[in-house]
């Protein structure tokens, strides 16, 4: 791994190996069990707890599904295992206490795509910035992006796709915006897997996120510029 991870401790090094392969494994209550040693033994942030553990962990998984080696149920069970360890730190991640509200963000994983790990991850980490998210799960469709932007005065609308053969439907989602003349209201943050700065560019979103950390950066730095300009023009 990384020299980062090289210069953890020996003992925590091993929980982590221990955690990845007990994913991999699809051992639930086993990687849960890793997850709370690692926060109460070690004292190690929901991000550390990510980065080495679980992340890492769904990496091979994912290197080895793409290769053959793991099948659709094995890829299952390892995501449920990662669920439940996300469900220990959700309340880390979604504490927002005296965080200034920052907006309403609506996120969903598009038509087509059933995964919501990585979104779902993204929604807890904007909640626990202040933003109020509401989160349409998985498979949603232009229409209910819609419905709930309106329905929210929603300021932000998150998309997640990690099929290549899903992401374009984000395209269809923008265009559905620009049609009902919601789309200078919103701002448009995309991520998943297979997408690229230039994607997003191409079916013009306001931002391509990497990975939950970035989506919360610029959730925030485009938030403030929104924040202005309605300043300016309540000026004006
Ligand atoms: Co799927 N799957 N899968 N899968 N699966 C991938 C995506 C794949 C890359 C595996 C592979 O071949 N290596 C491959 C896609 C190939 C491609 O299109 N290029 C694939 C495939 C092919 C499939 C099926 C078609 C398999 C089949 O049925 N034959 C099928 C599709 C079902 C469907 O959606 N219609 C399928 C099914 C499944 C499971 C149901 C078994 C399960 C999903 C369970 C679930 O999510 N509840 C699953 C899983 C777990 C994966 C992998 C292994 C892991 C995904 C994951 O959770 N990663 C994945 C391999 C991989 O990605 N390496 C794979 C961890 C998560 C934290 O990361 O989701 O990338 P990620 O999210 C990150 C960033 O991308 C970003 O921030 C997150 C956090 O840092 N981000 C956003 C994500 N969404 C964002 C939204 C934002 C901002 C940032 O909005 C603002």
């Amino acid at each position: 791994m990384s020299d980062e991870f090289d210069a953890l401790p020996a003992e925590l090094q091993e929980l982590y190996l221990n955690m990845q392969d007990d994913l991999y494994d699809g051992l639930k209550d086993e990687v849960v069990e890793g997850t709370v040693r690692a926060l109460e033994e070690f004292g190690q942030t929901p991000a550390q707890i990510l980065q080495y553990g679980l992340v890492a962990g769904m990496d091979i998984v994912g290197a080895d599904f793409r290769d053959g080696i793991l099948f659709v149920p094995e890829v299952l069970m390892a995501a449920k295992a990662m669920k439940a360890a996300m469900e220990v730190l959700r309340p880390l991640l979604t504490d927002y206490k005296g965080v200034e509200k920052q907006g309403t963000v609506v996120i969903g994983t598009v038509k087509g795509d059933i995964h919501d790990i990585g979104k779902n991850l993204v929604a807890m980490m904007l909640e626990g910035a202040g933003f109020e998210v509401i989160n349409l799960g998985i498979n949603v469709d232009a229409d209910a992006f819609i419905q709930a932007i309106r329905e929210h005065d929603a300021d932000i609308l998150g998309m997640s796709a990690l099929l290549t053969t899903t992401m374009p439907y984000m395209r269809t989602v923008i265009n559905r915006l620009i049609e009902e003349g919601l789309r200078d209201q919103v701002i448009v943050l995309v991520g998943g897997a297979p997408l690229t700065e230039a994607f997003a560019e191409d079916i013009g979103a306001d931002r391509y996120c990497r990975d939950a950390a970035v989506a919360v950066e610029a959730a925030k730095a485009l938030m403030q510029i929104k924040k202005e300009a309605r300043r300016v023009k309540s000026m004006a």
